[in-house]
């Protein structure tokens, strides 16, 4: 297969001449193909086999020890003019990047196979879906795209009819960390990643493409591409909430998405429409609708068994590729949380020793088609996407944030957002468990400056009087003695229903200069052992926190100067001077 379309031709043509390849594929997508690169890669040992009997088709990629994770320091947006790129943006002109990125791509693809791999974000048939194309040097990457994303034929065929796509160059070069580098060009709509085999740095559909291209993309064109999970809610009389929840990686989306009703909740379903990634775009009536743009999840593994995520052990079972877990005697995938088995190689290949620390990777992921996910929503797939009635933001907070409250109105919404912070995780190198800002948990996702973000976000209020709800939780509260105060998983359905019935106009809520807080009782709490005093440690405010916090957020956004949204700067002092 190759293309008709002359741009795409021409563009493999000049990255064949600068890069080298000692052969070139267009991927098909389809699955003999698939068959075919595992295949390879278990003979050239990029992948082990996992136990084929208790694992059918799972397979094992340990990566290079000093590539595990996404690396934001050498992440760069290179626009014309620096403070596009923004305070929240490290930056490059578009021309020092290209010398700096082409001077590493010389020759970096000799002797090895250049993957052309075309594929569409969103259904193929979505007025809302946006393609792209990713070359690379890495068979890994090539067949984690095709579990990724919709791949191959079809895209290219939309891709013909379009007449355009985001190009991605990425090549694992050396893995040398200091040679590696992921660079987005928004202007050009292209990116160009090198030194890096690891998932947000190199499978280029994901953050690269559908958050940071996208969203200036969306900018342009007037909708939204957010760091969220969608799902659906499902209530005993078979009525469907679709929600959308943004927090920062490693918090929690896919088993959010994934999530399994307690027992007190009968009648409750939950459908999994995304875990990671939704684009939203206003309806000719106002209703906001979300699409997917990916078709499965690169989710942490770490963590996951029967208790905290049934479906997703259940899905992870069969059809897998898992990074950096560590493996049993019985070569079955382990890690820290699996509650079975027991770790005898590590992640980096090692006979297992607890001197050497965790038998997996805090950030090993497994990567899964979402047709495998026995909860995946029949309208994932819906060129139209699913309506939303709450967008939730979130973070992982030890303290100040409650369990969950409601902003006032769209503008005070933005600000929720705008205000978001978190621990850092291991999703990202760096030190974990330092809390930072992560406005709309973009921060490291957004592809030009955070204060036009926020004036975009804001712009929404003129455009529809039929605008979602906006929500804030926190299921990380901890107690005095260091304990969570919430059980999380399952049980954040109670909380999803109070924000339902918000939605619905069904419940009353205690108003407070943050936001509306949950009346006590207004929380199902059947069959939960929750203290009251915890239950109401986690739906108040403490005044003298809030103060700090909310001056904490105006200094955060002053930041960002004179572009700074004036509505924006009202609205946190609005919040200030009713505290007091
Ligand atoms: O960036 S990844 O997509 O690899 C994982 C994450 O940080 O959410
Ligand atoms: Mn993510």
């Amino acid at each position: 297969m190759t293309a008709n379309h002359s741009p795409l031709r021409k563009w493999v043509d000049e990255v064949a001449r600068l890069t080298q390849p000692e052969a070139i594929h267009w991927c098909t997508g389809d699955d003999e193909e698939f068959a075919d690169l595992i295949r390879q890669m278990t003979d050239d040992g990029t992948l082990a086999a996992l136990n084929q009997d208790s694992y059918p088709n799972c397979y094992l990629h340990l990566s290079d020890p000093s590539d595990v994770a996404r690396v934001e320091h050498l992440t760069y947006v290179c626009t014309e003019r620096q403070i596009d790129a923004g305070p929240n943006n490290h930056w490059m002109s578009p021309a020092d990047g290209h010398a700096k990125m082409d001077a590493l791509f010389a020759g970096a693809m000799r002797g090895r196979t250049l993957y052309v791999i075309p594929y569409c974000m969103g259904p193929i048939d979505s007025p809302y879906s946006r393609c792209g194309v990713e070359i690379t040097d890495s068979a890994y990457v090539a067949v984690n795209m095709k579990l990724m994303t919709r791949m191959g034929s079809a895209a290219l065929a939309r891709i013909e009819r379009d007449g355009s796509f985001v190009k991605g160059l990425h090549s694992t070069g050396d893995l040398d960390p200091e040679r590696r580098f992921i660079m987005h060009y928004p202007e050009e709509l292209s990116i160009k990643s090198i030194g890096s085999g690891y998932g947000g740095n190199a499978l280029l559909g994901k953050k690269c493409h559908a958050l940071r291209i996208a969203s200036y993309q969306a900018r342009k064109e007037g909708w939204l591409a957010e760091h969220m999970l969608i799902v659906g809610i499902e209530n005993p009389h078979g009525e469907t909430h679709y929600i959308a929840c943004a927090f920062p990686s490693a918090c929690g989306k896919t088993n959010l998405a994934m999530l399994i009703p307690p027992e007190s909740q009968p009648g409750w379903k939950v459908w999994t429409l995304g875990d990671d990634i939704a684009w939203l775009h206003l309806d000719d009536g106002g209703t906001l609708r979300a699409i997917n743009p990916e078709s499965g999840y690169f989710g942490v593994v770490p963590g996951t068994n029967e208790e905290t995520n049934r479906n997703a052990y259940a899905m992870i079972r069969h059809d897998t590729i898992f990074t950096n877990v560590a493996r049993t005697a019985n070569n079955e995938p382990w890690w820290e949380g699996k509650n079975e088995g027991a770790p005898a190689i590590d992640w980096q290949g090692r006979p297992y020793d607890p001197a050497n620390g965790k038998a997996a990777h805090a950030n090993s992921r497994f990567t899964v088609a979402a047709q495998n996910n026995p909860a995946y929503s029949r309208l994932a797939e819906a060129p139209q996407g699913v309506p939303i009635s709450a967008i939730v933001f979130g973070g992982r907070r030890k303290s100040v944030a409650p369990l969950v409250y409601q902003a006032k109105n769209w503008r005070h919404g933005v600000l929720v957002g705008a205000g978001v912070a978190s621990e850092t995780t291991a999703a990202n190198v760096g030190k974990v468990g330092v809390v930072r800002r992560d406005p709309m948990a973009m921060k490291p996702f957004c592809g030009y400056n955070f204060a036009d973000y926020w004036a975009h976000w804001l712009s929404f209020a003129d455009r529809s009087p039929r605008l979602p709800k906006i929500f804030h939780v926190n299921w990380f509260r901890q107690g005095q003695d260091g304990k969570f105060l919430w059980p999380g998983f399952g049980d954040n359905l109670r909380v999803l229903r109070w924000i339902i019935e918000r939605c619905e106009e069904r419940v009353a809520a205690v108003e407070t200069a943050i936001g509306y807080l949950p009346a006590s009782g207004d929380i199902d709490m059947t069959g939960l052992a929750v203290s009251d005093d915890d239950m109401s440690a986690l739906t108040s405010i403490d005044e003298d926190e809030w103060r700090a916090e909310i001056d904490a957020i105006g200094v955060y956004l002053e930041s960002y100067g004179e572009r700074l949204p004036d509505e924006l700067r009202a609205e946190q002092k609005r919040i200030a001077k009713e505290l007091g």
